[in-house]
C-alpha cells in the first residue's frame, strides 16, 4: 500500500492494480496523488511479485489532468512556472510507465482529460468505457499538450488528427479512438473491469521477460532504421531464448499442456 489514499493500490495474482481515487475532482492531479502514482510504478517496477499493472479511476471519471483549483490565478502572486511543475510532477511518473518492462494495462472507465488522456496513452493496452471520452482540454485553457501527449498523438494518429484533436479540445468518444486506432477497445461500461482485470491478470501470468523485452523492441522502432532493429531483435531474442520462460512455453507446447511461466 501507499501512504495515501489519492491512489488505491492492491496486488492480486501479479496484476498491481493502481486506482486513481479523488473522484469528486474527476481524479485530478493534485500533488499528493502525484506522488502515491509515482510510486505505484516505482514499486511495479522495483517488486518482482508485480508482473503486470492495471491503471484505472474511481468514480465516473478517469482522471481530468490538473487540479485546476491549485492553479487559481484569482488567489494572486506570480504565474506558476508549469516546466518545473512538468519536469517535477508528470515527466518522471511519464517516463517510468514508458520505461517499465511490463505489461500496463489502462482501463478507462470516464473521461480522461489532459493530462489525464495523455497518461493513459502512454500506457501499453488501453480499454475504455463506450461512454468514456477523451479530452486534450489544454487548448481551452492555454495550454499546450504534455504529458507525453504532443509525442503520443502525432505517432498514433499522424498529424492532421493529432493537430485537429490538440488545436479543438473537441472529445472524442471511446469508440472513435478505438476505430482510429488511439485505444485497443471500447467496451460496454458494465464489462469494462472484468475485461480489463482478465486481461492484466493474463498478461501477469505471462512470460515477463519476454514481454517486457518485446515493449522494448517496439519502442526502439520510432527512431531505429530496419538494419538496426533486425540487430536489436537478434540480441534481445538471444535473451529471450535463455530464459525459464522459453523453456517451459517450448516443453508445454510439446506436451500438449498449457505454459506455467515464472516471469524469469
Ligand atoms: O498545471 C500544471 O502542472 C501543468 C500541467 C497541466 C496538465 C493538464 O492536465 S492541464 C488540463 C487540466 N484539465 C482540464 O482542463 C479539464 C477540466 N475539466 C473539464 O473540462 C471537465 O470537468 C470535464 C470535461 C473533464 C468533465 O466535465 P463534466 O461536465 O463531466 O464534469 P464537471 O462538472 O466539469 O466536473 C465534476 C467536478 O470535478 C466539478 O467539481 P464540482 O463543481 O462538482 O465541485 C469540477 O470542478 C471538478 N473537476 C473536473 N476537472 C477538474 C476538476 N477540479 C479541478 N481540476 C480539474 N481539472
Amino acid at each position: 500500500m501507499t501512504g495515501s489514499e489519492t491512489v488505491l493500490v492492491t496486488l492480486e495474482a501479479g496484476v498491481l492494480r493502481l486506482t486513481l481515487n479523488r473522484p469528486d475532482k474527476l481524479n485530478s492531479f493534485n500533488e499528493e496523488m502525484h506522488l502515491a502514482l509515482r510510486a505505484g510504478f516505482e514499486r511495479a517496477q522495483a517488486d518482482s511479485a508485480v508482473r503486470a499493472v492495471l491503471l484505472t479511476g474511481s468514480g465516473r471519471g478517469f482522471c481530468a489532468g490538473q487540479d485546476l483549483g491549485d492553479r487559481d490565478p484569482r488567489k494572486g502572486g506570480p504565474a506558476p512556472d508549469l516546466g518545473h511543475t512538468l519536469e517535477t510532477f508528470y515527466n518522471p511518473t511519464l517516463r517510468l510507465i514508458r520505461n517499465l518492462e511490463k505489461p500496463i494495462v489502462c482501463a478507462v472507465n470516464g473521461v480522461a482529460a489532459g493530462a489525464g488522456a495523455n497518461i493513459a496513452l502512454a500506457c501499453d493496452i488501453v480499454l475504455a468505457a463506450k461512454s468514456a471520452k477523451f479530452i486534450q482540454a489544454f487548448a481551452k485553457i492555454g495550454l499546450v499538450p504534455d504529458a507525453g501527449g504532443s509525442w503520443s498523438l502525432a505517432r498514433i494518429l499522424g498529424e492532421p488528427r493529432a493537430k485537429a484533436l490538440a488545436l479543438t479540445a473537441e472529445p472524442l468518444t471511446a469508440e472513435k479512438a478505438a476505430d482510429w486506432g488511439m485505444i485497443w477497445k471500447a467496451v460496454e461500461d458494465a464489462d469494462l473491469m472484468a475485461e480489463a482485470g482478465a486481461l492484466a491478470a493474463s498478461l501477469a501470468a505471462g512470460p515477463t521477460l519476454g514481454l517486457g523485452l518485446t515493449k522494448r523492441l517496439i519502442h526502439a522502432s520510432a527512431t531505429q532504421s530496419l538494419d538496426e532493429q533486425l540487430d536489436m531483435e537478434r540480441d534481445l531474442q538471444r535473451i529471450a531464448g535463455r530464459s525459464a520462460d522459453y523453456a517451459e512455453g517450448v516443453t508445454a507446447f510439446l506436451e500438449k499442456r498449457k505454459a506455467e511461466f515464472k516471469g524469469q
